[in-house]
């Protein structure tokens, strides 16, 4: 009788691993494993993810595989409708053990805690031996995240940035901030100006693979939410290596400067545009930083650009991960605002007399992208005010957007925006009325409301859900110290002009759908 030989390794990378960086193929030597990638439905439908973004992650996984095996990996890749493809990773890795006999699975964490849990549940069950090795393409493992944050009171960014910064050099000079001073946020709050001259995200025109994908998406995916064409994005590191060279050289000098603002039919202003590149690993976040600081050193970008992008990726990036490993799975089930309206149905529409959030909801349906503020204070401020059950919100974001992995937009969603964490994250809600959105955008200009007026039929929605907004949450957010003088201007208030406000937003309410 003959013995059959024991397989190869096989090493599983998933959608948002697409670098030969990622620890699980650094531990191998190419003769000895096989590298199996998968589309399944499974995770295609685990959210009913934007057009774009499904395009996107299996045009990536299509272009990484060929790049693999043009290096001499052995890649074995399931494509969707493979008749035999089982359509869920514990299936397609199932199967390929046995394909291959191999007596040895290896993977990088997940980036999601769905995902982890699936491949815990799986080793128990495989005839393999699975290891699961850190995914080190971030700067804080969990256990140093959760050593940073063991003893403190309140957990904030700012404190594991300036950690960050020193662990990793980066703006530093010795052991101080280089310009004297860590963050220079305060001059990154400058309104658009109509005339300024805005450059465009690099475009690609997609290839053959790409275009088959595209098809593929618009074959089994019609239902899903957006736009599946103009499709422009890069799909390969070396396309992604462009769009930030294109980044560093048009839009970085001015980051800073309008960080915080909108213009109306300006879908990008001088944002990156890279986060959807960086979160599935055809860019490395620290070399992305590195370069970044480079455009300082080398005199082409100032201090407060560079610092204040800096900042997202070392700072936020990493403090929104640690938070969510941090406190999953309960964190998934926190809301204590114990917020229960259903979201409006013109998050998926756009319907609605509100110019800006009409602004934002479009440009998500057209390019899977929205920047910060406007996720943050527009769509995000709204659903806030108006009392969104925090998990519909995050079902929302999840679904619209390109970049969106639980991992990150979660804490962003429920920490960031909703304060459904009680302030894990943040030390105040980020609720703000029209004022806010007038000084930041153009899109008061346009709208059938007027952000001047504070109550009545006429006036901007904002401005009276905010008040609603902090009447109803008085005994959750009324100690809050950085609420205190809202909270006062509005017990100084005359009674009629509360009453005003009061029943402007019940109206304004009864109107939402469903
Ligand atoms: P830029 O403005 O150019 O910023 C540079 C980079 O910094 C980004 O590419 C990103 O990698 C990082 N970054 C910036 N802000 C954050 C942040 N708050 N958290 C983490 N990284 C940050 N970002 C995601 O990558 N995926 C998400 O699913 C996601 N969901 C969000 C949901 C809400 C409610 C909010 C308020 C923010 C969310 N963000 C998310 C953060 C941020 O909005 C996006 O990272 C950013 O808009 C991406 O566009 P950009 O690449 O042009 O970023
Ligand atoms: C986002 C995504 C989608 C839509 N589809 C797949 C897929 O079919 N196969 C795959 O390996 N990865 C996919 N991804 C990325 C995964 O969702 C991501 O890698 C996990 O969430 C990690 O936990
Ligand atoms: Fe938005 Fe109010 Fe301005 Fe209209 S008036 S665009 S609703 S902030």
């Amino acid at each position: 009788m003959t013995e059959k030989r024991p397989g190869k390794n096989l090493v599983v990378l998933f959608g948002d691993q697409l670098t030969v960086s990622i620890a699980s193929l650094r531990q191998q030597s190419k003769n000895d494993c096989i590298v199996l990638m998968a589309e399944v439905m499974a995770e295609a439908t685990a959210v009913r993810h934007h057009k774009k973004k499904l395009a996107f992650v299996f045009s990536a996984m299509r272009h990484f595989a060929r790049e693999l095996e043009a290096a001499g990996w052995a890649v074995d890749y399931v494509e969707l409708e493979d008749a035999e493809n089982s359509q869920s990773f514990e299936g397609e890795i199932s199967r390929a053990v046995a394909r291959h006999r191999s007596q040895q699975v290896v993977v990088t964490e997940p980036s999601e805690w769905r995902v982890k849990e699936v491949m815990n549940d799986l080793a128990s069950q495989l005839p393999a031996e699975l290891t699961m090795l850190p995914d080190d393409r971030f700067l804080a493992s969990h256990a140093e995240f959760a050593a940073w944050a063991k003893d403190r009171k309140q957990l904030r960014m700012e404190f594991f940035y300036r950690d960050m910064r020193r662990k990793t050099g980066l703006l530093m000079d010795g052991d101080q901030p280089v310009g004297g001073r860590w963050n220079f946020d305060a001059e990154n709050r400058k309104p658009a100006e109509l005339d300024l001259f805005i450059p465009s995200p690099l475009r690609f025109e997609p290839d053959d693979i790409t275009q088959q994908v595209l098809q593929l998406v618009a074959r089994r995916f019609d239902g899903h939410f957006g736009d599946l064409e103009p499709f422009w994005w890069g799909v390969t590191s070396d396309q992604a290596h462009a769009a930030l060279e294109h980044f560093l050289a048009n839009s970085l000098p001015h980051f800073g400067d309008y960080q915080d603002a909108m213009l109306e039919d300006e879908d990008f202003l001088y944002h990156s545009v890279l986060s959807h590149y960086i979160n599935i690993g055809l860019l490395d976040p620290l070399e992305v930083c590195n370069r970044v600081a480079g455009e300082y050193t080398a005199g082409r970008a100032p201090l407060n650009a560079v610092e204040g992008y800096i900042r997202q990726i070392i700072g936020w990036r990493e403090f929104v991960r640690g938070l969510y490993w941090l406190h999953m799975p309960d964190y998934l089930d926190r809301n204590d605002l114990a917020a229960t309206r259903d979201l409006p149905d013109f998050y998926w529409t756009g319907k609605t007399d509100m110019a800006c959030m009409a602004a934002a909801i479009d440009q998500t349906r057209r390019q899977a992208y929205a920047h910060h503020i406007q996720r943050l204070m527009v769509t995000g401020n709204f659903a806030l005010l108006v009392g969104v059950e925090p998990k519909q919100v995050h079902q929302w974001y999840l679904e619209v957007y390109a970049d969106a992995y639980e991992w990150v937009e979660l804490p962003n969603t429920f920490g960031m925006s909703q304060f459904a964490d009680g302030g894990l994250l943040a030390s105040k809600p980020y609720a703000a009325s029209g004022n806010y959105i007038n000084k930041m955008s153009n899109h008061c200009k346009s709208c059938r409301y007027d952000v001047k007026q504070k109550t009545g039929d006429a006036a901007c929605p904002f401005n009276s859900l905010y008040w609603d907004f902090l009447v109803r949450n008085e005994t959750g957010l009324g100690n809050n110290a950085r609420l205190r003088q809202a909270y006062s201007t509005w017990g100084r208030m005359a009674h009629e002009k509360q009453s005003a406000y009061l029943s402007s937003a019940a109206k304004f309410l009864d109107t939402l759908t469903p």
